[in-house]
């Protein structure tokens, strides 16, 4: 996308119902556009930046009064974009802030891409590419650890760590350049080992940033377990009584359940998507051989399995099956129906299993528990949510810093030639710079924005 600066708008709050809507304006002529749609106490032109007034839009060619408003005027550099910006609050629903838009594009302000405002904010120096990410964790985040996670990376945590690494390989790169003209090769030698040090004491903080981005991901997208099962053991019924809502349908017919149903869940900050599906047997019909195509494909791509069987029947091999396709996965073993005589009194797989009762609701504080420890198996070993990368942008561009880190390391073990390692520090600095966006390519941005919402 080129970057031009004209003056674009879009409505920022979801569409619909709510009693309030905004539009922003931001670019040059802002001010100039806005001014020929709006009366008010004061002229918008005349306003300070930060004000707030109260007024009317109205179409200039009819006259026509189309909302009562309230209109916020922010001057450059001093707003979210960095440019002249206006935001005006007009009633919400869809009609009126439509109007209003339609009448802003008349007089040549042009509807906003998605992430447009927060494009040009980082255009204009406003943030990082780091807390444009950040920003959007924030919306997408689906729990408080997350949001907090999201806001502490849009204060700048985690463009502080990187600028602080880079900055240090500033130092070890002008170290590097100043001991080639140096003479002395005791003196020289002597930095060569501390050149070392420090650089793999950088290379291990990278090494923590990527080793978080599990935990990030799971943080701000959730971790998804699947209810896997024979038919009829209370898949659906359990997903119900988790999500605290009659969404599948139960009944006492095996195959039951054909589509995949998700829902969303806090155990105790973390986000858990559970994934209700087709019970696992030889398909009786073609809805439910695709069914348990789709089952199997989620086994796959799932981070955790909730293993269920029925305690009012005996385990049969069918159970046993079931267990070869889930045990590579972190897996809990959970026995439903303990409301009906038990049949089962142990298993031959292992795991603690957890006796619940979809159809009475107990047990489900202690699968909860197991849910719990289940996640800190995953997350990568000593996850502090101190310092966290959550994109995989970020985790790939970290990753190749440490590549060039590892070049330069290793011509410095092999008393290479010092001007080499050099240069993979300089490469390592600039691939960090890419992260933070001092250095861009459009492509990045372009994939990076379009994720935000128009308006935003
Ligand atoms: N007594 C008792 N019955 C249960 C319990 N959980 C489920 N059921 C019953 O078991 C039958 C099957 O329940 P579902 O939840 O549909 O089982 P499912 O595993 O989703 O079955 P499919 O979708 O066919 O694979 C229904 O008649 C439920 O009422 C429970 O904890 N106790
Ligand atoms: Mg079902």
């Amino acid at each position: 996308m080129i970057e031009n600066r004209d003056t674009i708008c879009a409505i920022s709050t979801p569409v619909g119902r709510g009693a309030i809507s905004l539009i922003r304006i931001s670019g040059k002529d802002s001010v100039s556009i806005v001014r020929e749609i709006f009366t008010g106490a004061k002229r918008v032109e005349e306003m300070e930046g930060g004000s707030i007034v109260h007024g009317w839009i109205i179409d200039p060619d009819t006259e026509e009064r189309i909302d009562e408003v309230l209109v916020s005027v922010f001057r450059e550099p001093h707003s979210y974009t960095g440019e002249d910006l206006i935001e005006i609050s007009t009633h919400g629903g869809i009609v009126i802030p439509r109007e209003v838009l339609k009448l802003l594009a008349k007089q040549g302000s042009r509807l906003a891409f998605p992430g447009e405002f927060t494009r040009r904010a980082f255009l204009n120096d406003k943030m990082s590419l780091l807390e444009a990410e950040a920003l959007l964790n924030v919306v997408e985040a689906k729990t408080e650890r997350g949001a907090r996670l999201a806001e502490a990376n849009l204060e700048g945590r985690l463009r502080r760590e990187i600028e602080g690494i880079k900055d240090t390989l500033l130092n070890i790169k002008t170290l590097l350049e100043a001991t080639l003209d140096f003479e002395d090769r005791e003196r020289l030698e002597i930095r060569r080992e501390d050149i070392v040090n420090e650089m793999n004491r950088l290379r291990e903080r990278l090494d923590a940033l990527v080793l978080s981005y599990k935990g990030g991901k799971i943080l701000i997208q959730g971790i998804d377990i699947a209810i896997v099962g024979k038919p009829n053991v209370g898949k659906s019924s359990l997903f119900n009584t988790i999500l605290k809502e009659d969404r599948a349908i139960v009944t006492a017919l095996p195959g039951t359940t054909r589509d995949v149903l998700e829902g969303m869940v806090d155990i105790d900050g973390y986000p858990v998507r559970f994934m209700d599906m087709a019970g696992i047997r030889s398909p009786l019909n073609e809805p439910e051989r695709k069914g348990i195509q789709r089952a199997r494909q989620m086994i796959d791509s799932a981070d955790g399995i909730l293993f269920l069987m029925d305690i009012s029947e005996p385990l049969s091999t069918a159970d046993r099956k079931i267990y070869e396709t889930i045990y590579r996965k972190p897996f809990i073993p959970v026995m439903n129906k303990s409301d009906l005589a038990h049949k089962i009194d142990s298993i031959p797989f292992p795991g603690n299993p957890v006796l619940v009762s979809a159809k009475e609701h107990t047990g489900i504080n202690d699968l909860n528990k197991a849910v719990k420890e289940l996640i800190l198996h995953i997350l990568p070993y000593d996850f502090s949510e101190d310092m966290v990368c959550t994109t995989e942008r970020q985790a790939d561009g970290i990753k190749r810093a440490i590549e060039s880190i590892d070049n330069g390391l290793g011509i410095l073990h092999n008393n290479g030639d010092l001007e080499l390692t050099a240069f993979d520090c300089g490469e390592a600095i600039d691939r960090l710079k890419g992260l933070t966006g001092e250095i861009t390519e459009e492509e990045v941005l372009d994939r990076i924005f379009s994720k935000f919402c128009i308006g935003k």
